[in-house]
């Protein structure tokens, strides 16, 4: 058949009669593509086909809503802004779409009179495990807001085939395995060729003068790989907005196969076409920068480049090369440095691919691009080295330099003769090696550069960006982290969520401040019982998860003491070891009056190359085989390692947990967002004044919030003569604890085995002071303990906490980015059912 363009389908095509919502409908769908389209029946049928069934039911539910999403943007002509990430964090879509389209009730229904229980069904769906941690489920986070709040938001990523690693704990060691998510098939995803990028890597700089004799650069010799998109529907809650997570995966060229036959190389086209197909295959697993990893840069210059070029067809397919209005209408929002090629990539494409003077393309790119930073440590500031750079992208390194070299002659102008600032501050790092910083790329090139928690935003201009905070005050701001109160509180705890809304109302959904509603039932007698049940309830949840996969019975009567977060030498979790072993060696010593039965349970992964974390893992998990095992602990103490922390664990763990470990050096993280997502269960917090920690503190209030340790400033100025050794020796619990970690005591037929975590505390001088914060740690543990003791007073504490958990939002997060930042307005769908406007009915 030959292909007849000026023959335009039909428009039959794209007006469907709306789908139906009851459960009848939902059943009748079902049924099709269970029976038909699948082609099963109920005879040994593998269990996530009828996942797969009904996410293509909800999936045809949410396809409608997104085209009218779609038109309704395309018509306003709205500003929109691109949310470019290395990391989304999805976890499971089933429960959240049926949650977003207010079928939940309906589709466990159609499923029960198929003889199907909802909860083994939604089971068999893997989560999409895009991102390391905190990074890449704020970007989930927010686009869940930005749907809700109807903002036309844009999520760009890569669609990693393995996603982060799955843990296992094989005795007591992580074992890294890979995470095939899209084995089963994505029924979420819709692949969009006819969007497909093309994207060059390589190959050398041609300067040549064009017809009119104008210098104009080509980037020539490339070896191209092609980027394919497949969209993600992000749905707002109840409004009929659907969003867009556009994912790219890598895919090799015809051509460039062909090339290589024609040279007669077969097996060097195949190895060409894996070679692309490679940029794609995996995310990487450490949460600091990894540093100088080739195919690292590949991945974050292909999403930069794909996800720019998508935008710029799209807007020069209305608007031609004229790129003056430009800025007015979109907006790129960069997750941590690691898209900044997008600021070099965006030059090049305005001046070599349309023209554009440098001057006119500079302003183009410093009014569209805006720059979060997630971290305080230095050593996590991404860098390439230069001679990467100029073989693997030539033209964006000339263009880097020139960016360099206009920005240095602005600070020499500020500040005249100081060279010692030119060399600090230049976005070339010199050196043996040199480097291309890339976190000072992207403050150069963005408007805006924001923090994510007051203190962190403070210490960014105060320290570690203090010289561009000198040049550009106004460029600097704070966007305190949210998580959104949807998937964290509504689809998680049903338990609670139902007392509240039955109490309050359902308005918290939408607006997490009217939790302050509760505060008044904060000392009612019948309210607080209605709260302890729940959590009881949900604390059965989590002793049935640590059961199945720690093999540790917990007590519901204990208190659930929770750690769970990757694993760092900045976050502690050794000081939350070093405070089991205390208590483990009080009961050893009977010095057990009035004591508080505790349950610990510690998760998170480890980098697979970071030795000191995988030693943290193995010492958690030999002590909690030892209190465990031993008799004199039982009813008082327990402690588990959970293994394969990930998005759905959370959704069990934090509604059932009463204490969350919020344990950093103060000054070390950024923000944290699962300590939202404990305080809005209604866990209250031990902590550090670090990150939002200090937030969550100020909006409990101080009496609702266990602090202990040392403060930012006082980290830094005890430094000079910290001596953890003295603070030991004065310290006879302290002292004790070490004792029996040096003695071999946890690692009996495993010599030397905790070395590194002794050493690290007392001949490496203990650089994260865990041993100066353990006194103050050890005492604000105690009054937790006592405080648990008193029931009134902890369910008092926990029903506080929620309440005045709204600020944690991320649609309140949202919602200041797009004030302050993206200025964008919000656009209605139209709703489904509803004639569109002008037609008769
Ligand atoms: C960079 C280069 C090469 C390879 C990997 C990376 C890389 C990947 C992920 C570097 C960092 C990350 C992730 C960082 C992260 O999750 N940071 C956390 O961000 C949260 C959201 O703002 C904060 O709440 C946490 O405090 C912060 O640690």
């Amino acid at each position: 058949m030959s292909y007849d363009p000026t023959r335009t389908p039909s428009p039959l095509l794209s007006d469907l009669p709306p789908l139906g919502m009851k459960a009848s409908d939902l059943a009748l769908d079902f049924r099709q593509y269970f029976g038909h389209t699948l082609g099963r029946d109920q005879h040994g049928t593998p269990p996530h086909c009828y996942y797969t069934a009904l996410a293509m039911t909800l999936r045809d539910r949410l396809v409608e809503r997104w085209k009218r999403t779609d038109a309704a943007y395309n018509a306003s002509g709205c500003k929109r802004t691109y949310y470019l990430s290395l990391e989304f964090l999805m976890g499971r879509a089933l429960s959240n779409a049926m949650l977003n389209l207010g079928v939940t009730d309906g589709a466990t229904e159609a499923l029960g009179k198929l003889g199907l229980l909802m909860e083994e069904v939604a089971s068999e769906e893997h989560d999409a495990g895009l991102g390391n941690g905190g990074l890449g489920r704020l970007a989930a986070c927010f686009l869940d807001s930005c749907a809700t709040l109807q903002l036309p938001v844009t999520g760009y990523g890569i669609r990693y085939e393995y996603g982060m690693f799955r843990q296992h704990i094989e005795d007591g060691h992580q074992v890294e395995e890979p995470d095939h998510w899209l084995r089963n098939g994505n029924p979420w995803e819709l692949e969009r060729p006819e969007f497909t990028q093309r994207i060059r890597f390589g190959g050398r700089v041609d300067h040549f003068r064009d017809a009119d004799n104008r210098l104009r650069v080509r980037w020539v010799d490339t070896h191209d790989v092609l980027a394919v998109p497949y969209d993600i529907p992000v749905p707002g809650y109840q409004n009929g907005t659907v969003n867009t997570l556009r994912l790219w995966k890598s895919a090799a060229t015809d051509e460039f196969d062909l090339s290589e036959f024609n040279a007669g190389s077969y097996t060097e086209a195949v190895a060409a076409k894996n070679k692309a197909e490679h940029i794609s295959m995996v995310l990487y697993p450490n949460d600091a920068s990894e540093n100088g990893k080739e195919l690292r840069l590949r991945q974050q210059y292909f999403l930069a480049s794909a996800s720019l070029q998508d935008v710029l067809r799209n807007w020069t397919r209305d608007e031609g090369a004229d790129f003056s209005r430009f800025a007015k209408r979109n907006c790129f929002q960069l997750n941590d440095t690691h898209p900044t090629c997008s600021v070099a990539e965006m030059m090049r494409l305005l001046m070599d691919d349309y023209g554009l003077g440098w001057s006119e393309a500079w302003e183009v790119v410093s009014s569209t691009m805006a720059y979060t930073n997630h971290t305080l440590l230095p050593e996590a500031l991404e860098k390439w080295p230069v001679r990467m750079f100029q073989s693997l992208l030539p033209r964006l390194l000339e263009i880097i330099y020139e960016i360099n070299a206009r920005f240095l002659s602005e600070v020499a102008r500020r500040w005249p003769g100081d060279a010692a600032r030119l060399a600090r501050m230049s976005i070339i790092e010199e050196g043996a090696e040199p480097q291309v910083r890339m976190a000072y790329l992207a403050v150069v090139a963005c408007f805006s550069v924001n923090g994510v928690a007051e203190l962190h935003s403070l210490l960014l201009q105060q320290d570690l960006l203090n010289d561009f905070y000198e040049l550009w005050p106004r460029k600097f701001n704070n966007k305190t982290n949210g998580v959104t109160q949807r998937r964290w509180l509504a689809s998680s705890n049903p338990g609670l969520s139902g007392l509240i809304t039955e109490t309050i109302g359902e308005g918290w959904a939408t607006n997490l401040q009217q939790l302050r509603k509760l505060i008044p039932y904060a000392d009612d007698a019948a309210f607080h019982a209605k709260w302890h049940q729940a959590k009881q309830e949900n604390k059965r949840r989590l002793a049935a998860l640590v059961s199945a996969d720690c093999g540790v019975d917990f007590n519901l009567d204990a208190m659930f003491d929770v750690q769970v977060k990757r694993i760092h030498e900045y976050k502690r979790q050794l000081l939350n070891i070093l405070h089991v072993i205390h208590l483990y060696d009080r009961i050893r010593r009977g010095d057990t009056a009035n004591w508080t039965p505790r349950c610990v349970l510690i998760g998170g992964k480890a980098a697979p190359g970071y030795a000191m974390a995988k030693t943290i893992i193995k010492l958690a998990c030999n002590v909690a085989a030892i209190v465990n095992a031993d008799p004199a602990c039982a009813g008082l103490l327990s402690m588990a390692y959970l293994p394969d922390y990930r998005v759905t664990a959370m959704e069990v763990i934090a509604p059932g947990t009463d204490l969350s470990e919020q344990i950093s050096t103060a000054g070390k993280e950024a923000s944290g967002t699962g300590n939202m997502k404990f305080m809005m269960n209604g866990a209250v917090t031990i902590g550090t004044l670090d990150g939002a920690n200090i937030e969550i503190r100020e909006e409990a209030g101080a009496e609702n919030f266990f602090l202990f340790g040392m403060t930012a400033n006082e980290v830094e100025a005890n430094r000079r003569d910290y001596r953890p050794l003295n603070l030991i020796a004065a310290d006879p619990d302290l002292k004790r604890v070490m004792s029996l970690l040096q003695s071999g005591y946890f690692n009996q037929f495993e010599p030397g085995a905790f070395d590194l975590v002794i050493q690290s505390l007392t001949d490496y001088g203990d650089y994260w002071m865990t041993v100066a914060d353990f006194r103050s740690y050890v005492e604000a543990q105690c009054q937790a303990a006592t405080a648990f003791q008193n029931r009134e007073q902890w369910t008092r504490m926990s029903i506080l906490n929620s309440a005045t958990s709204g600020k944690f939002s991320s649609d309140r997060t949202i919602q200041e980015y797009s004030r302050d930042i993206w200025q964008l307005a919000s656009v209605p769908a139209q709703a489904v059912g509803a004639q569109p406007k002008g037609e008769p009915a």
